[in-house]
């Protein structure tokens, strides 16, 4: 077995105290830390994601696993270039306006980060204008807007119409997504891309990277 499937073997098992092992015994024997990024933590990652698609994993257990995947970044980080870190491209997520649920949202986020991109987390209840001046600021090039109320779905709407105002729907990829969000309603708000859950929220913004 190579350092890089026990690394992802470590992560899928939930064994954090042998990953961070494995992680610095892969750096004292050479191996880059772009490496043990890429083909270690975020292979392993892809796995989790893809168990979670399949409920073969679950909430808590994919928690864990973004956890001890966010301690082995933080031993890589200082070694890596800013391009090792973010090769997947920049993306803005946010609760929309109206709603404060963001346990799904932060899961989806620690998945996307686990996958390589640069997330700008901006919270919960947050206002179209603010996503718009976000999206503007960080350059961002995936957009993703979570909500888990009946009452607050319209604002996702509402939010891609002031990035279409805003002269920047060209530049973002607009993802929607929550409990009760569908395809249906998402390609009737004219979203790029739904996802169900956080494995394949991570997937689509990995696609969209590319
Ligand atoms: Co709220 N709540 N809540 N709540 N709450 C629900 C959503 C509800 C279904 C409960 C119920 O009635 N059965 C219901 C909504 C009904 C509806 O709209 N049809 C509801 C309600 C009514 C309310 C209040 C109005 C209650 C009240 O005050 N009367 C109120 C609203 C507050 C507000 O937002 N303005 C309220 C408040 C709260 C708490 C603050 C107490 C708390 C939130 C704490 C927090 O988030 N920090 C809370 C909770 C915890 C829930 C439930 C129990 C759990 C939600 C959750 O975290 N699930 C929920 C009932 C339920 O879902 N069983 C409920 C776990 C999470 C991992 O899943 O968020 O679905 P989820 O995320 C998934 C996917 O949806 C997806 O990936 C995630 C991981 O796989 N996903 C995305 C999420 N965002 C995505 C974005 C993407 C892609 C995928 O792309 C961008």
């Amino acid at each position: 077995m190579t350092e890089f499937n026990a690394i992802q073997d470590t992560l899928v098992n939930l064994d954090e105290a042998r990953l961070l092992q494995l992680v610095n015994e892969a750096l004292e024997k050479g191996i880059s830390a772009g490496d043990i990024l890429k083909k270690g933590l975020i292979a392993g990652m892809d796995i989790v994601g893809e168990k979670m698609e399949n409920e073969d994993m679950f909430i808590p257990e994919v928690l864990m696993a973004a956890q001890a995947m966010g301690k082995g970044v933080a031993i890589l980080k200082p070694l890596l270039g800013e391009e090792e870190i973010s090769t997947r491209g920049s993306a803005v997520i946010g609760t929309v306006k109206g709603d404060l649920h963001d346990i799904g949202k932060n899961l989806v986020a620690m998945m996307m980060e686990s996958a390589g991109l640069t997330v700008h987390n901006l919270g919960v209840d947050i206002e179209p204008e603010e996503f718009v001046r976000q999206v503007r600021e960080k350059n961002a090039t995936i957009l993703c807007l979570s909500a888990l109320l009946t009452t607050t779905m319209p604002m996702m709407k509402q939010t891609i119409d002031a990035v279409i105002e805003s002269g920047l729907r060209d530049q973002v990829k607009i993802m929607v997504g929550g409990a009760p969000v569908t395809q249906v309603f998402a390609d009737d708000i004219g979203a790029d891309a739904f996802a169900p859950d956080a494995g394949s929220a991570a997937k689509r913004a990995k696609a969209f990277g590319s």
